[in-house]
């Protein structure tokens, strides 16, 4: 490994730390070298509002960073957000050059944080380790272009791809250990989303347990017939964060008592229209700054969302048992494997996680 590659590296371990806290902003991690090559200052951002990683890591280092060099997983931007440009502050503090992994896709940044630094005679590289600076911000690169969350569609189905017993409420396939994994991935997404039937069916929480969560998780409902009753368990976790019911205007119209009765238990109504209701509802969404939403079925709205080419990654567990001639079919696994571009399986006690991401939106 050289010696760029092992500073880089460092960065992006230190803007892990950020994990599940940054939305909507990306999580950065920063390294400085002194003239003399020695680390001198560390960062990495911390949460949304707060100080960039090459912020923090210039404060570190003070006055050692004169003629050094910066390490930063992420582009520095040049733009007055909710905080300051960060080049400004490169060029202040005498930084000679800096290594840069991946280029910011921040249609405000995209590049021209490297052209400020440049035109300041300060030498930049890009593209070092940048798969990884990627990979660890897949749903801040996909929210700042496409506008909507990097969709994770999750299920749990038996050996034959079943997702739960016909007609029964609540099929549990999975054992404690994947549900913990569960829990633990709820705590690094902004929203997660179920059909209005998982709702009626199941009547489930929708929170993240025993994980610590310190940030409002959004919940979200699509709802187009405005179905869900105002009584579900879900209305009763309000101080867990927003609770979105995403129906259609004509519903909306026809059903002006059900509206009033889900605003009195705190939901938030979203009117979407007909045709491409998912992708007005991912704008909306979008708008929110939700960046990421894991949706957790059913089968309606994961088999809508999968035609429509919203999913980005697919997560699917499987338990060792079989529904036989009682089990409802979920979408076709086979097709579902075949769009994957890169395929992850964990063992989780006795399951397995099939986990991917879908390649038309990679
Ligand atoms: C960096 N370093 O650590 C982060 C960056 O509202 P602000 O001022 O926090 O700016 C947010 C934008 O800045 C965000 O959308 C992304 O483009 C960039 N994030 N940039 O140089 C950092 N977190
Ligand atoms: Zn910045």
């Amino acid at each position: 490994m050289t010696v760029d590659e092992r500073h880089m590296q460092q960065a992006l371990q230190l803007a892990a730390n950020g994990r599940g806290r940054t939305s909507p902003n990306p999580m950065v991690g920063a390294v400085i070298t002194g003239s003399d090559g020695q680390v001198v200052g560390t960062g990495y951002h911390e949460s949304a509002g707060g100080p960039h990683a090459e912020i923090r890591a210039l404060r570190t280092a003070g006055e050692f960073a004169v003629g050094g060099t910066l390490y930063c997983t992420l582009e520095p931007c040049c733009h007055r957000g909710r905080t300051g440009p960060c080049t400004e502050e490169i060029v202040a503090a005498g930084i000679r050059r800096v290594v840069v992994s991946t280029l910011d896709p921040n249609p405000i940044v995209q590049g021209s944080g490297v052209e400020t630094l440049r035109r300041h005679r300060i030498v930049v590289d890009v593209g070092l380790h940048a798969n990884a600076a990627r990979d660890l911000n897949f749903a801040f690169f996909t929210w700042i272009v496409k506008g909507r969350p990097f969709v994770i569609m999750k299920v749990a189905t038996s050996l034959e791809g079943c997702f739960s017993r016909k007609g029964h409420s609540r099929t549990k396939l999975t054992s404690e250990m994947a549900d913990s994994h569960v829990h633990g991935l709820r705590a690094e997404v902004d929203g997660i989303a179920v059909g209005s039937k998982t709702v009626i069916v199941d009547d489930p929480l929708l929170t993240a347990r025993y994980v610590s969560r310190d940030r409002p998780l959004t919940r979200v409902v699509f709802d187009r017939r405005l179905r869900v009753s105002p009584s579900a368990r879900l209305f009763g976790t309000r101080s867990a964060g927003p609770i979105i019911v995403v129906t259609t205007e004509a519903q909306c119209e026809r059903e002006s008592d059900r509206v009033r009765q889900l605003r009195d238990v705190g939901a938030d109504i979203e009117v979407v229209p007909e045709a491409d209701d998912l992708g007005w509802a991912l704008q909306k969404l979008g708008k929110r700054e939700v960046t990421c939403l894991v949706v957790e079925g059913g089968k309606s709205v994961h088999h809508a969302l999968w035609r429509d080419r919203y999913v980005d990654r697919v997560q699917m567990f499987i338990a060792p048992m079989r529904l036989g001639v009682d089990g409802e079919q979920w979408l076709n696994r086979d097709l579902v494997m075949k769009e994957l571009a890169t395929v992850r399986v964990t063992n989780l006690g006795p399951d397995v996680l099939v986990e991917g991401d879908v390649h038309w939106n990679h």
